[in-house]
């Protein structure tokens, strides 16, 4: 073959073209494998049968992660902002002084002070008096069985006529209320590196809006924090999520539509521990096609976090909305006979004039209230502090 009428750069440039060929189709079977991954994994957690170690950092995690400081380049964050059935946090430059309390509590104030300073200041002393106590506590949603408890020392005063003065009778009860709300309770521990968090409660109790006004909270703190999308059942939920996520500044961990939730905080467990976070905050459905499927997801969804992390779930809070009243107890016993509760978030004060549901969970549930919410904005999640809240309640 006669070389020398071969142009050497048509060569050079004919190699190099085969070389780009050749390497392009790699690169294109290799993430056509990494999208497949998904789908063993998910299998091997329905079977039951993933070992706590069996994930590879291949996960699928990192590629349906988004985070406002992480790896996040598909999405524009500007179309992103919350409409108005999903508001997200308001912004901290020229957010307004967190409201007090009481103002969140106003509802209730005006309808049970004002009932109960009616009720003490016009009527006469006695064990009629005590009647009308406890039908203002039962329709406060204090609930029969605290109610009798608040009362007892007072029915015993009253029917004596020991006491002339109504102050006395407000202040007792205050102290009665204060006595059932006080729990010495032990804060999160959030140096386990990471703390896992299994948020869980009916639908639009406020179990998104609050892991989004916890996860600003943390991150404002300087904690890293990883959300994971387990509420796979409504694809709004997880773009509700992805809101607050990017808000706070914290990862989400998401699965493809109609993903397992099981897989998913798996996952958002495993990223978090490869990302050295400081909390991992698991969203979960509140509603399936019937309440016993519900139960037996999250049964499931907490045996794979524990296979995800040995001791994780490390705290279970049960979300209620205070405006459903004595429902939110039912709500709460049916759960807890389900997965294992640790504490309550009682959401949506601000909404009601029943807030004596407070002291009927406290009473009945036998579990710390760790937060209360008192408004849609990130700073109106409080920690629950019971001296605080019983000052609020009876202020004049
Ligand atoms: N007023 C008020 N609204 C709240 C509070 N917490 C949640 N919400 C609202 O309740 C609605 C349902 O909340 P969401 O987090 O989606 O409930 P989920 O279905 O349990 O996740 C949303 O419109 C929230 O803004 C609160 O403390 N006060
Ligand atoms: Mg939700």
């Amino acid at each position: 073959m006669d070389l020398s009428n071969v142009d050497p750069g048509g060569l050079v440039l004919g190699v190099l073209t085969l070389l780009f060929t050749v390497l392009a189709g790699l690169a294109v079977r290799k993430m056509a494998r990494g999208e497949m991954h998904a789908g063993p994994q998910r299998d091997a957690l329905e079977s039951g049968d993933l070992e706590p170690d069996a994930d590879d950092d291949e996960s699928v995690a990192g590629e349906d992660a988004t985070a406002l400081d992480g790896p996040r380049d598909d999405e524009e964050p500007d179309d992103e902002e919350p409409d108005d059935e999903e508001p997200g946090p308001a912004a901290p430059a020229d957010a307004p002084p967190p409201k007090p309390l009481r103002e969140g509590l106003s509802k209730t104030r005006t309808g049970f002070m004002a009932r109960l300073n009616d009720l003490i200041f016009k009527r006469s002393l006695d064990e009629d008096l005590v009647d009308e106590l406890e039908a203002l506590l039962v329709t406060s949603d204090v609930g029969i069985r605290t109610t009798e408890r608040l009362l007892q020392d007072l029915r015993t005063a009253l029917t004596s006529k020991e006491i002339t003065d109504p102050t006395v009778v407000r202040d007792r009860l205050r102290a009665q209320v204060a006595q059932i709300v006080h729990r010495d309770v032990q804060p999160i521990d959030w140096s386990r590196g990471p703390t896992v968090v299994m948020v869980i409660g009916v639908n639009g109790v406020g179990k998104t809006t609050t892991i989004g006004k916890l996860a600003a909270r943390l991150t404002a703190e300087g904690k890293r924090v990883v959300l994971g999308a387990g509420d796979t059942f409504r694809a709004a939920a997880v773009e509700q999520l992805e809101i607050w996520g990017q808000r706070a500044g914290a990862r989400v961990v998401k699965g493809p539509p109609e993903a397992d939730p099981a897989s998913v905080v798996f996952d958002a467990i495993q990223q978090a521990q490869r990302d050295k976070a400081d909390v991992v905050l698991c969203d979960t459905a509140g509603r399936l096609h019937t309440a016993v499927n519900l139960m037996e997801e999250l049964k499931k969804v907490r045996r794979v976090m524990n296979k995800a992390m040995e001791g994780a779930p490390h705290e279970v809070m049960m979300v209620l909305d205070a405006t459903t009243g004595q429902n939110a107890i039912n709500q709460a016993e049916q759960f807890k006979s389900a997965v294992d509760v640790t504490s309550i978030a009682l959401t949506k004060l601000d909404g009601t004039a029943k807030g004596g549901v407070v002291v009927a969970i406290c009473d009945s549930l036998g579990l710390p209230v760790r937060y209360v919410g008192i408004g849609e904005a990130v700073e109106d999640l409080r920690d629950f502090s019971p001296s605080e809240f019983v000052e609020a309640l009876f202020a004049e």
